[in-house]
């Protein structure tokens, strides 16, 4: 056994059933042991999407993904995708090669230091430098990734360390883990609070959104009957239509959900992340806040709770639960004010305007998309509109990326999810922008056979920034750009194209295509006017405008 086969081992011992990558000469140890093994390897054609498709994996089956890249060229690749996972707190864990450590034939060639350029983009960068340590490398890597706060891991395998003898080192065995639960005395305080609360107020944010917290979050607000709002990556975190959805912050002041936020007194926030943008701007006379995390809160000027909980979540608020259930009179205090909410909401999403209005876009979809069916947004104006105007019943059914919010991330994400969902639908939403930065994956997403509908949002420009350059007063300037006719591109790949040419013809040519299955790649145009109508005038505030710049 060498090197390799022994890293190649320690996965396996992790569960790890395939590899996203593109290896390099400096790999090929590593690639012989995946041979022989249970592992399968997914060659994407661009490294960035390797890890775009890891973090997914990651994200959502709370099981660290695995990438693979060769040294240099190939681990920089990586490093927006570690970012990525990084921000959104994604499980992910980078293999990379270099060349050898114990004799330097070919002195400095493509050697640059990923140790360091990944170390402050990772929770954990090493390089192996001997084979004795891989398997406690290989499970402190997948411990490290995975537990909370989950994020991405570099490890760094030199190509001669592959190479070398590396047997009689056994593999770490595998155990449950559970977490600590909230103490008795912060329970007490938190429920407290929650009992002196005239006008409560629960916050789904990021974390309410891993895999396993389903079930216990649904629980609790069913149970406590509070009516509750999410942030963009929050969403979908209650599990069936509770009744109690308020909304979703998909800007951080005066839209319409901020009509219950800026009246509660008390915000219970399950799960939040201060790396999304902020879903409520907390000031010296706003309502309290009380932190449920698995973490104590980050504490930051827009956020800085009066009160936490800190430990398992999901069971931590069963306890909290048990302490309240039936006990509070006015728990649906701000309700009245959800049908106001949804229904300025759900305006215009039905009109048969050409080009279609982002509201009626999000609307289609919806119509189309079974309640488990997942939607994969790229990054563009449109991830605002999804986010506001989507309804959400499952968990991570809208994966979206408010935290690094690059571009590039929708297709890889898709074909990820698509791959470990074969029965559900499974739809891609990019702007004609971020599309073409990683639509080299429609050969990947061919080459590995999953069902999914790819739909381009066309309005020839990278409409967020041109938008945001008209709000704040500057000309139209350099934002503009042509594209290839997307339906001759799509039947390049082998894949099926569609033009959806009149303002009623979205929702059908979905369908059509998801009822054929397979690859499907729709154009839809899309008339942005609706941005400064509704974001700007309707909500009149400037609250957008005032908001950092998301670029
Ligand atoms: C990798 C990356 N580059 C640049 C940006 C800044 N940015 C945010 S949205 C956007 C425009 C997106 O254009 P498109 O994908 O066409 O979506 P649209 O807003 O036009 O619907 C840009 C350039 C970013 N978020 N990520
Ligand atoms: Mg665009």
């Amino acid at each position: 056994m060498n090197g390799a086969e022994l890293l190649v081992s320690a996965l396996e011992n992790e569960g790890v059933e395939q590899i996203f990558g593109i290896p390099g000469e400096e790999n090929l140890d590593v690639v012989e042991a995946l041979r022989h093994s249970s592992i399968k390897l997914v060659l994407t054609r661009h490294e960035q999407a390797a890890a775009f498709m890891a973090a997914t994996h990651g994200r959502l089956t709370g099981k660290a993904g695995v990438c693979l890249t060769t040294l240099g060229p190939g681990a920089l690749n990586l490093t927006t995708g570690a970012a990525f996972a990084q921000l959104g707190a994604m499980p992910m864990v980078m293999i990379t090669g270099q060349k050898g450590i114990l004799s330097r034939k070919q002195a400095g060639f493509q050697v640059v230091d990923i140790v360091s350029t990944m170390r402050p983009l990772t929770k954990m960068a090493h390089q192996i430098v001997s084979p004795a340590t891989i398997p406690s490398m290989v499970r402190e890597a997948f411990r490290v990734a995975q537990q909370e706060r989950p994020g991405p891991v570099h490890l760094e395998l030199p190509e001669d360390i592959a190479a070398v003898e590396a047997s009689g080192f056994p593999l770490v065995p595998l155990h449950p883990m559970t977490l600590p639960v909230a103490q008795h005395a912060a329970l007490d305080r938190a429920a407290t609070l929650i009992l002196e609360a005239e006008r409560p107020l629960i916050m789904l944010g990021a974390a309410a959104s891993r895999p396993r917290l389903a079930d216990d979050l649904s629980q609790f607000v069913k149970r406590l009957q509070i009516p509750f709002f999410n942030t963009q990556m929050g969403k979908g975190a209650v599990t069936g239509g509770s009744g109690l959805y308020m909304g979703t912050a998909a800007l951080s002041e005066r839209d319409h959900v901020h009509q219950a936020i800026d009246r509660a007194d008390l915000i219970i926030s399950i799960g939040h992340d201060t790396i999304e943008k902020p879903p409520f701007i907390m000031g010296p006379r706003g309502p309290k806040v009380l932190h449920v995390g698995y973490l104590p809160a980050s504490v930051e000027e827009v956020y800085f709770p009066h009160a936490e909980l800190i430990g398992d979540i999901g069971p931590s608020l069963a306890l909290l639960a048990d302490r309240l259930e039936g006990k509070l009179p006015r728990a649906g205090a701000l309700l009245p004010l959800r049908q106001q909410i949804l229904a300025r909401i759900g305006e215009r999403a039905q009109e048969s305007r050409y080009p279609l209005t982002p509201q009626r876009i999000v609307h289609d979809v919806r119509q189309i998309m079974p309640e488990d069916g997942i939607v994969c947004l790229d990054n563009g104006m449109y991830k605002i509109w999804f986010a506001r105007n989507y309804r959400t019943r499952v968990a991570n059914t809208l994966l979206l990326d408010n935290a690094l919010a690059t571009m590039g991330a929708g297709l890889p994400s898709a074909i990820m999810a698509a791959m470990l969902y074969p029965k559900r639908r499974v739809l891609a939403v990019c702007g004609d922008g971020g599309f073409m930065m990683n639509s080299q994956e429609l050969e990947t997403a061919v080459r590995v056979g999953v069902n999914l509908v790819v739909l381009i949002l066309q309005d020839n420009a990278y409409g967020m920034i041109r938008w945001k350059q008209a709000a704040d007063g500057f000309a139209d300037f350099g934002m503009t750009f042509g594209n290839p006719d997307f339906i001759t591109y799509a039947k390049a790949y082998g894949i099926q194209g569609g033009r959806v040419q009149s303002g009623d013809a979205l929702a059908p040519t979905l369908e059509k295509a998801f009822a054929a299955g397979g690859l499907h790649l729709i154009t839809v145009p899309i008339d942005y006017s609706e941005n400064s109508r509704v974001l700007i005038e309707e909500l009149r505030g400037d609250s957008f405008l005032t908001a950092p710049r998301q670029a």
